[in-house]
């Protein structure tokens, strides 16, 4: 966030860090200058406009209404208020003007799974109509936070450490019992899971891509089908995506479709080996689009594998996108 609020158009005037009372008086650069960390309180929000929260959704259900009282609007990238029907839910190349009417003075920021896709698939069904979507997440390790990145770096340690590395079936054995925040062992692996247990086996994961579509798309009715795994990447989420539509699709229309559509980018050329992976996109702010085909089956559904920065596009960059759209307001 620090970073992407140095790199940025500086739209702001003071910035303000806040922390747990354990972090206060630490030094952070932001716009090339250290600012001193101050502790969470009352007081903290005091004349502050714009408040951009990323704490766990338990303290940002307790803090972010203290720092609207003190009279700031506040981007929470928790998932303490996504579903709130009276919090926005905002990406703002697809549902901008919904960040206008905010009753409760807060703008949610989505999760990173569904911010990862979302750009690319809201532009195809402001065209297309979507109708229905189907998608299979390969999400990277650092969605889970310090923990996740620790835990892949650690077992890769152990499976490859040795001269000859391990054997498939050395894995688990390898890595005993640092699995870290992961059901099962992580390095070379893929695990069907993310996220907590829900009703019927569904993940809270798959959930929230469900959720979180229909709501940003408005469309509280669209079926939306979601398996979630975790893979082997540090950083950026990958999406198989299956979208069906109310009108017919061709490959050609899509790829225009995306290539003129804000923060996309099509990167969709087999012959030439040109697909997005999460090795090249991480780092960077857009959306990559590649493998568009039209389904053999159906001449209304659009397969697409899209990879985005689960860090910045999926967590700090929207959430900065945001808080510019605020600052843009209180300067009119
Ligand atoms: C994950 N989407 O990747 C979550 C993080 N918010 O685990």
């Amino acid at each position: 966030m620090l970073g992407i609020l140095s790199e940025r158009a500086d739209v702001w005037g003071e910035i303000r860090l806040i922390a747990s009372p354990r972090s206060a008086g630490r030094k952070l650069t932001v716009r090339g200058e250290q600012v001193e960390v101050v502790a969470l309180g009352e007081d903290a929000f005091n004349g502050i406009d714009v408040a951009m929260f990323d704490v766990p959704d338990e303290v940002a259900a307790q803090w972010v209404p203290v720092a609207v009282s003190k009279g700031a609007v506040v981007v929470d990238n928790s998932g303490a208020f996504r579903m709130d029907p009276d919090v926005p839910l905002v990406v703002p190349e697809v549902n901008a003007h919904t960040a206008r009417v905010r009753p409760r003075g807060i703008i949610a920021n989505p999760n990173c799974t569904t911010l990862s896709m979302i750009v690319a698939l809201g532009a195809l069904h402001a065209e297309y109509g979507l109708s229905e979507l189907i998608v299979s997440s390969y999400q990277a390790v650092s969605g889970v936070g310090k923990a996740g990145v620790d835990t892949l770096r650690a077992q890769l340690s152990a499976v490859c450490g040795t001269e000859l590395g391990a054997k498939p079936g050395d894995v688990r054995r390898a890595v005993g019992d640092t699995l870290g925040p992961f059901p099962a062992p992580i390095a070379l692996n893929v695990v069907p899971w993310a996220g907590t247990l829900q009703e019927d086996g569904w993940s809270s994961e798959e959930l929230k891509v469900r959720n979180e579509t229909r709501k940003i798309l408005g469309m509280p009715e669209l079926p939306v089908t979601a398996t979630c795994v975790r893979v082997p990447v540090l950083t950026t989420h990958s999406l198989a995506v299956h979208a069906r539509f109310e009108n017919e699709v061709t490959v050609a229309g899509a790829h225009e479709i995306l290539a003129a559509a804000p923060g996309v980018v099509l990167c969709d050329d087999p012959a030439e080996e040109e697909y997005p992976t999460p090795s090249d996109v991480v780092g960077t702010d857009p959306t990559w689009v590649g493998r568009v085909r039209r389904s053999l089956d159906d001449p209304r559904a659009l397969e697409l594998f899209v990879c985005g920065d689960n860090l910045r596009k999926g967590a700090a960059l929207n959430a900065a996108q945001i808080g510019e759209l605020l600052a843009g307001e209180l300067r009119r």
